[in-house]
């Protein structure tokens, strides 16, 4: 943040803009690696119109880095530039076939981009990192971008926040993927694809899937990805979805030359001696639920999180109570119970952070660190802002419009 205006962080997309596969892998590497100022210039750059997202989502080992190489290939034989982006489940695999895979498809061979990024777990959503990786192949002309993931439990719905067609993948055979299905991703796919295809049983899944779906259902398409049967079908289909589907606004222009613009009001915070008692307070009070609890012991406190209903996207009551001294009990000391913060929601931490700092705010953090449920937070002084401590919340993902 003391640091020059920001030649090291356009330096580097200089050389992603100007299509350099070098600059472009390194760039990604530092996103990857946590390097956040790189990560929100690329955030901020405007999205080059012709680049779209096409996400191909499935259960471990169903195909999906098989499958975005043979319709990559089938892509950039059509003439358009292919990036790939595999992302990997954060929990470590053995067997291999992950650092297979890393190996044997990372790179460019002068027609295809490809390459392995990891993403941490628990963010309950697309990693912020994936977004941005994905904008960085955008920005480096890539204009038809495979982002493959593991759809497994809840966050996939994000992905459909950043594809712009959704591929389900399902292994032939597989009766029982059709029902574990049923409830995720698949309700939200514009295709389905049968992979494995070669192997017996692709027809009867094909066909089970047909039957546990409404007439709406997402098509379904029989696909051998290492035979090259049925990839062909599959990008005239994907084509013909991007033909008829308008882009996501993916312009974020405004919030991005000001990160300050969008926030919310996330939660307020309250110190308490005893959360639970406190909670029992407030329930009786105004019928508020606890919607979640977080031991934070980088802060020394448990969080109680209350609000109307889980599902209410109203602004919650934060009791923070201390379980080890610290600025949360030095605060009880002197001041007694009350209120002790208030949380605005940020769609990108770091800009917003770097945006304050330039309006000489005074920081308490100039990084952010991890608070209640691993999310990102930071901090700022009362002195910078009426009186109040300020948190910052980095946003799970970008506020719809
Ligand atoms: N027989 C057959 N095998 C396939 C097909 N597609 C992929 N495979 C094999 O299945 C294995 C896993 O394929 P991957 O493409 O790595 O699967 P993935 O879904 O990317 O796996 P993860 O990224 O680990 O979740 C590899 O050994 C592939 O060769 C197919 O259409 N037919
Ligand atoms: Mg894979």
């Amino acid at each position: 943040m003391r640091s020059g205006p920001g030649e090291s962080v356009s330096a580097p997309l200089d050389g992603v803009r100007a299509g350099e596969p070098r600059a472009l892998a390194r760039a990604i590497t530092a996103v990857e690696s946590g390097d956040g100022r790189l990560r929100s210039a690329a955030m901020a750059a405007p999205w080059p119109a012709s680049a779209r997202v096409v996400a191909l989502t499935g259960p471990p080992g169903v195909g999906k880095s098989t499958l975005a190489n043979a319709l990559g290939r089938r892509l950039a034989d059509a003439g358009r530039a292919v990036g790939v982006v595999a992302v990997d489940p954060s929990s470590p695999r053995t067997g291999g076939a992950l650092l297979g895979d890393r190996a044997r498809l990372a790179g460019d061979d002068g027609r295809m981009f490809f390459r392995s990024m990891a993403a941490r777990a628990g963010t309950g959503g697309l990693a912020p990192e994936v977004e941005a990786v994905v904008r960085l192949l955008a920005l480096s002309g890539r204009d038809r971008i495979l982002l493959e993931t593991v759809g497994a439990g809840q966050g996939e719905h994000a992905v459909t926040g950043v594809a712009d067609v959704t591929v389900a993948l399902l292994a032939a055979g597989s009766g029982d993927a059709v029902q574990a299905a049923k409830a995720g991703l698949f309700e939200v796919a514009d295709l389905v694809v049968v992979n494995q295809a070669d192997r017996p049983g692709a027809e009867t899944t094909a066909a089970l899937w047909r039957a546990t779906r409404a007439s709406d259902a997402a098509p379904v398409l029989l696909v051998s990805a290492t035979e090259g049967t049925g990839v062909a079908n599959l990008a005239e289909a994907v084509t013909a979805l991007l033909a008829a589907k308008p882009a996501p606004d993916r312009s974020g222009a405004e919030d991005a030359a000001d990160p300050l613009r969008a926030i919310r009001l996330h939660h307020v915070g309250v110190a308490v001696p005893d959360g639970d008692a406190s909670m029992d307070r407030w329930r009786s009070l105004l019928g508020l639920e606890e919607i979640s609890r977080h031991r934070v012991d980088e802060f020394g406190v448990l969080a109680l999180f209350l609000g109307p209903s889980a599902d209410s996207d109203a602004g919650l009551l934060e009791l923070v109570q201390p379980t080890a001294p610290g600025p949360v009990s030095r605060f009880l000391e002197r001041r007694g119970p009350g209120l002790h913060h208030i949380c605005f929601e940020v769609r990108d931490i770091h800009a917003a952070l770097a945006a304050l700092a330039a309006r000489g705010a005074r920081l308490v953090d100039e990084t952010p660190r991890r608070g209640a449920g691993g999310h990102l937070v930071a901090f700022v002084h009362p002195a910078s802002a009426g009186g109040v401590l300020l948190e910052l919340k980095q946003a799970e993902r970008p506020p719809r419009r």
